[in-house]
């Protein structure tokens, strides 16, 4: 399905929807959910967060003091929109990849100036009033919003133009990807690309082990909130009986597989059932809730000229907890 914004003479908004198979895809929902629940160990995967509530909770996460991710992304586009401006020429068409609220990109139109904003989340409710904000806010952007679950294959419709298309990928999104499905998405993006294209990118990056884990483990809970939240949402998706109070958030830097990991722990013994199955927990038994990879800076440069991209032009902040990498393709 694809909501196409398309602003007129007299600027307003066409939504154009398209007929989905929707049965099909709850079918799916409930098979993906109950084999996660079934493996051992059990996993649910982290798309699942970002239900309504989900949703603002992460936007919360984003202020927290002890996440410095967003902040320091935010801090490293506005310090350096010159040299960003002078890599991404005007009229490109920009494709931002999990847009959300869109907010990111917004910030970013005055400093790429893109002919063509395609933005891509996996709930097009959330992304239409975005789209629809923002056409107004800039009625000579054509707005394309798109539906894609970007954790399977993916494609673009063939009336994006292939030439000069920028892909935008911030909020070091990319961590939630095991590296072998990072290397497989960077190299879709690649082929996406004509010889004019490029990737905004925004990467966390390894550093002292306290940081990682009390951005993961903030002091008013709301993180805990954001990873018990998804219990909700497989309740709804799926019929089951979780039940909040008897798991507790759990998270800690792996530091041999460079990454976050997130579990939601049983309390005490459990028996979750849904309609044609069940499943025990034992206590102190997890559930994979996330994982969160960081790299270092030459080892994702090295990722990036491996699939093809060349040129990288990357910023960091003060402390190098975090990059902005622009890569051409090569
Ligand atoms: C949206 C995947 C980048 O991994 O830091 C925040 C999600 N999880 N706090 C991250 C998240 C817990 C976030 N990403």
């Amino acid at each position: 399905m694809s909501i196409g914004a398309t602003s007129s003479a007299t600027s307003v908004a066409t939504l154009l929807h398209s007929e989905t198979v929707e049965d099909d895809e709850i079918a799916d929902t409930k098979q993906e959910l109950e084999q996660g629940l079934l493996a051992q160990p059990a996993f649910i995967s982290p798309k699942y967060f970002y239900d309504a509530l989900g949703s603002v909770l992460f936007e919360a996460i984003c202020f927290l003091p002890e996440y410095y991710l967003t902040r320091t992304e935010t801090s490293i586009f506005k310090c350096h929109q010159n040299e960003i401006a002078h890599c991404i020429q005007p009229g490109s068409t920009l494709i931002d990849l999990g847009a959300g609220n869109c907010a990111k990109a917004a910030q970013l139109f005055p400093v790429i100036g893109p002919a063509h904003y395609v933005p891509i989340d996996i709930s097009i409710e959330h992304l239409t009033d975005a789209v629809c904000q923002l056409q107004q806010r800039f009625p000579h952007i054509k707005m394309t919003a798109l539906d894609r679950d970007l954790s399977q294959p993916w494609t673009l419709p063939a009336h994006i133009e292939k030439s000069r298309r920028v892909f935008f990928y911030p909020g070091s999104s990319i961590g939630n990807f095991h590296p072998e499905v990072a290397l497989a998405f960077l190299k879709q993006i690649r082929t996406l690309c004509a010889n004019n294209g490029g990737l905004l990118i925004g990467i966390d990056l390894i550093k002292e082990h306290t940081i990682l884990n009390s951005a993961y483990n903030d002091s008013l809970g709301v993180t805990a909130a954001f990873n018990l939240n998804v219990l909700n949402h497989v309740n709804r998706k799926l019929g089951s009986n979780f039940n909040l109070d008897q798991w507790r958030h759990f998270a800690w830097f792996n530091e041999s597989q460079s990454r976050v990991e997130m579990y939601l722990e049983a309390r005490t013994d459990l028996d979750i059932c849904w309609p044609g199955n069940r499943r025990n927990f034992v206590k102190g038994e997890r559930i994979h809730t996330e994982n969160s990879y960081k790299y270092s800076l030459p080892s994702f440069l090295n990722l990036l000229e491996s699939v093809g991209f060349g040129a990288t032009t990357y910023w960091t902040d003060e402390h190098t907890w975090y990059a902005v990498i622009y890569a051409k393709v090569a």
